[in-house]
């Protein structure tokens, strides 16, 4: 029996199995297995979604704009990047990933326009492993549907999922350290809904003979998989609405509770008209502010704050990861940093390289000569 047929019987016992306590470590077996016989046919047909990028990441943040063919991904790509990307009032237009530039508060961020997700991972066109790959890395994803058909959102979350990629969610608190004997043993500091014979048989299932697992969270069986796994990527996503110029206003309720189906809340999506460029703005914003990124003022002896060309980190980095960025001999010579802005408690607040900044902060680092 080949792996798909294998993996297709896996499927279909899952499926007609019943989930209750008595049956409970039985799927989680089948489970992992099917996990694990999934990972095994990708490493065969050489299409692992870890290798190969098709497209070099570059600037501060990169974003991946992902939707059906024809909803407007490469004329929004167009509107807010220097990209050149080709639109065409017929599928398929694009079979590469284009990447654009988008300036926005003296950040860089790189915007890919992703076409083909849904044909190419799953018939082979416009290599569609290679365009997960670049989805894998992307720091936020776009979902971009048509106003007309917001379930276009549930097939590019599933084709998502199934590539590994973990939307909206932190990895689990699932932790597995090895040990020389002893078995398996469970710690969790949750009230665990699932038995811990199950836990257990989830790692046997695995490969692990002797481990010390601890759960820090109420995992199911699918996030449990996913924490012994490994191999997910976890990203943050927002949902914009395109051709959002089409609609009359009296179909806009329609609209709202197609979203709300899928916990969606209206507010949080975002309209636009990638064609007239309206709404970007908003988009705009949305995607700065998710991807956490502050303007850090350099202030430079004896030339001044630069406010053109601010130093672009994230939310939470402190004076060290600043100076990082900078490069340079900064990190050896540092003695001490001067803050001014929303992160000091005064002006010309001297700190060390803990501190944490925020954004349009004051930045002067004291270094030796
Ligand atoms: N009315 C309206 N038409 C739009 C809007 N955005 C894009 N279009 C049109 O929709 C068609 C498809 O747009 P593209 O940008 O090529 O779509 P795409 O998502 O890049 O398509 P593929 O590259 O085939 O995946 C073009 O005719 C666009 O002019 C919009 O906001 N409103
Ligand atoms: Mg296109």
């Amino acid at each position: 029996m080949g792996l798909d047929e294998e993996i297709q019987e896996l499927e279909e016992e899952i499926a007609s199995t019943p989930y209750n306590k008595s049956t409970e470590a039985h799927i989680g077996r089948l489970k992992s297995k099917l996990a694990e016989k999934k990972e095994k046919l990708e490493q065969q047909s050489g299409s692992g979604g870890g290798g190969g990028y098709a497209v070099e990441k570059h600037g501060d943040a990169t974003v991946a704009l992902v939707g059906f063919p024809s909803v407007g991904k490469s004329t929004l790509l167009n509107a807010l990047t220097n990209a050149e990307s080709e639109t065409g009032a017929y599928e398929f237009t694009t079979l590469d990933v284009y990447p654009g530039m988008l300036k926005y508060k003296g950040a860089n961020i790189q915007i890919l326009d992703v076409p083909g997700l849904i044909e190419g991972a799953a018939g082979g066109r416009g290599g569609g492993k290679e365009v997960l790959s670049v989805v894998r890395t992307a720091d936020l994803i776009v979902f971009l549907v048509s106003v007309f058909e917001i379930e276009q959102y549930d097939r590019l979350r599933e084709e998502l999922y199934k590539n590994k990629i973990r939307i909206d969610t932190e990895p689990p608190r699932v932790t597995i350290r090895k040990k020389a004997k002893d078995g398996i043993s469970v710690n969790s500091s949750v009230d665990l809904d699932l038995d811990e014979e199950t836990v257990k048989s989830v790692l046997r299932e695995h490969g692990y003979v002797n481990a010390d697992v601890t759960v820090g969270e109420q995992v199911d069986l699918d996030r449990l998989i996913d924490g012994v796994m490994d191999n997910r990527e976890y990203v943050p996503s927002i949902v914009a609405i395109n051709k959002a110029d089409l609609i009359e206003p009296d179909y806009l309720p329609t609209v709202e509770a197609d979203l709300e189906e899928r916990d969606i809340d209206p507010e949080e999506a975002i309209f636009i008209s990638a064609e007239e460029e309206k709404g970007l703005d908003g988009l705009t914003e949305r995607i700065w502010q998710e991807l956490g990124l502050i303007r850090i003022y350099m202030d430079k002896p004896g030339r001044g704050v630069d406010r053109e060309e601010p130093l672009i980190l994230r939310r939470g980095d402190t004076v060290d990861d600043a100076c990082e960025k900078l490069g340079g001999s900064f990190d050896e010579r540092f003695r001490f940093a001067r803050v001014s802005g929303p992160s000091a408690k005064h002006d010309e607040q001297q700190v060390g390289r803990d501190h944490e900044l925020a954004d349009e902060d004051v930045l002067r680092i004291v270094a030796r000569k």
